[in-house]
């Protein structure tokens, strides 16, 4: 089958021959194409060697796909899907230390986070929408006819077709498994494009397809890259029907330009610069520790990450103190540690970019509270890509550190006196993906949600899912919502039958 897992893996060096990750297509593994090498964000040491896909795997695996919507998985019906989804989430489950073992060797992350966030949501994904899609209800109308009689309408969901997937390195199983369950649940084939960086746990979610008896073609797997490479080929291919997307805005607008010649569906999750309100009411400990944890989770390469936050003026200046404490506390270790809570960025390129707004908040006149720069170990994490969690304050929300997503452990603090001042500040960038509101006030908790430009208001907590609520982002933030029904809606057509009953 796929690679075999190296232990090594978990500490960013591969103790055997890097192993070789191919394309999944049509139930084979397939080895076509360049190849390309994927570094450990951990030491920066070869972990395992890719292979690129060109046009012609990616037109084998639209192909496969299509052939899969003619063959039996074409006439299942939804609770027959359910529980080929049940399946992938056992088989998931069976396979839970491969699957941490390759978050940890893509992304550089702590096991305990792999363990208890990534590697179970995505079996909590397929059991899911396999709930989800078996009892979804459907729509079904009595009209009065022309001659007084009656007509019964209703409406019969059926898939889209050929459903390519296309998401990034941050989270890669969480959001992969995301899109690829409610796509199946509904009867759809897929082609995923999983990042360039963090080829591991799709091939193991490869693997697990096969395993689960998902019959051959539904599931397919091409790697590379995006411009001129896998991303490209797969977006801009006729025989796809729909694209699903998580990734940076301006590549959201690239694939949208790919998508408008074909006329494509699209459903895009993108990029975010959420804001934190914290009012003077709030309990200030919850609302330092989930300030921590919304700022810095995954070292704040979270889509939904906390990059600025605005703090009532009278719990200001201990606020702040509070935070920088605590951001200078987190623990650094190796992966396999289970206190580790830093990680490194996922490359020494985007750690580049991170570390460029560290300079840049300084030019732009941001005091640094906690962090800046970058540790050092004496060991072989000195070739790794980390940074040190960093919080600033001075800056005003005509920032580019204000309004510019940066993708990692860093955090803006400013005051704010009242209420609509904090809703203004927060509403203030082209982005609109997710706010935290920390408060005791009842009705403030829910006039947030009210005057909050964001798809998600979450108060007095940060990043608390429940699979059937809907999920995406208003303005450069995306378009669509996923999550529950409203993934039915994005991955499939409804038909509506008509039948006059007389
Ligand atoms: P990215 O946009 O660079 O890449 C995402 C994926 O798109 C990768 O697989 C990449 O290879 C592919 N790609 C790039 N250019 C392409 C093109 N022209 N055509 C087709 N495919 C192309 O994003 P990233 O750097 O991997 O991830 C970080 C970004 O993702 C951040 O902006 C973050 O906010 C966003 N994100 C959003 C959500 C959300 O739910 N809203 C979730 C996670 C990440
Ligand atoms: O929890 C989810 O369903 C989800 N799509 C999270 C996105 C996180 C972004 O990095």
């Amino acid at each position: 089958m796929g690679v075999s897992w190296d232990p090594g893996l978990m500490a960013g060096r591969a103790t055997r021959e890097p192993g070789l990750l191919r394309h999944f297509v049509g139930g084979e593994f397939v080895d076509a194409g360049r190849r390309f090498t994927k570094r450990s964000p951990v030491t920066g040491e070869p972990v395992f060697e890719v292979v690129e896909a060109g046009r012609s795997t990616v037109d084998d695996a639209v192909a496969a796909a299509r052939a899969a919507l003619r063959g039996p998985w074409g006439r299942m019906g939804e609770r027959e899907r359910a529980e080929v989804l049940r399946r992938v989430a056992d088989e998931l489950e069976r396979r839970f230390d491969d699957l941490v073992t390759a978050e940890v060797a893509d992304t550089g992350k702590s096991v305990s986070q792999a363990r208890t966030l990534d590697v179970p949501r995505g079996a909590a994904n397929f059991r899911a929408f396999a709930e989800i899609v078996a009892t979804a209800p459907t729509e079904s109308f009595t009209t009065v006819t022309p001659s007084g009689g009656r007509a019964l309408n209703y409406a019969v969901r059926k898939p889209v077709g050929v459903v390519a997937v296309v998401v990034p390195w941050n989270l890669p199983l969480l959001l992969l498994t995301w899109k690829v369950a409610p796509a199946l649940a509904c009867g759809n084939a897929v082609v995923v494009k999983p990042s360039e960086e963090t080829p591991a746990s799709a091939t193991v979610l490869a693997e697990v397809m096969a395993a689960a008896g998902v019959p051959d073609g539904v599931f397919n797997l091409v790697h590379g890259f995006g411009p001129d490479s896998a991303g490209e080929f797969l977006t801009r291919h006729p025989g796809v029907d729909a694209i699903t997307f998580t990734g940076e805005s301006s590549t959201g607008g690239a694939i949208m330009r790919a998508a408008a010649d074909g006329v494509k569906a699209v459903s895009f999750e993108l990029g975010g610069k959420n804001a934190g309100l914290v009012f003077a009411d709030a309990d200030l400990d919850a609302a330092v520790a989930g300030s921590v944890r919304s700022s810095f989770t995954n070292g704040g390469q979270v889509c939904l990450c906390t990059e600025r936050i605005y703090v009532q003026r009278p719990v200001f200046d201990e606020f702040v103190e509070r935070l920088a404490k605590a951001a200078d506390g987190l623990a650094y270790g190796w992966p396999a540690d289970e206190a580790t809570v830093n990680m490194p960025l996922i490359s020494q390129q985007h750690r580049r970019k991170v570390l460029g707004y560290h300079d840049l908040a300084r030019a732009e006149g941001a005091q640094v509270r906690a962090g800046g720069g970058w540790p050092t170990f004496g060991d072989a994490r000195d070739g790794g890509a980390y940074v040190r969690p960093t919080v600033l304050t001075g800056l005003g929300p005509e920032a580019r550190t204000n309004r510019e997503e940066i993708f990692g452990p860093v955090v803006h603090v400013a005051p704010f006196d009242v209420e609509e001042e904090a809703y203004a500040l927060a509403n203030g960038t082209e982005y609109g993906l997710a706010a935290t509101v920390w408060t005791r006030d009842v009705g403030r908790a829910h006039r947030s949600g009210a005057w909050l430009d964001a798809g998600i208001v979450w108060v007095n907590t940060w990043f608390l899912r429940d699979l059937r609520t809907p999920f995406g982002g208003v303005k450069a933030s995306g378009i669509g919502r996923e999550g529950g029904v409203h993934s039915l809606g994005f991955y499939s057509e409804l038909t509506n039958v008509c039948v006059d009953l007389s």
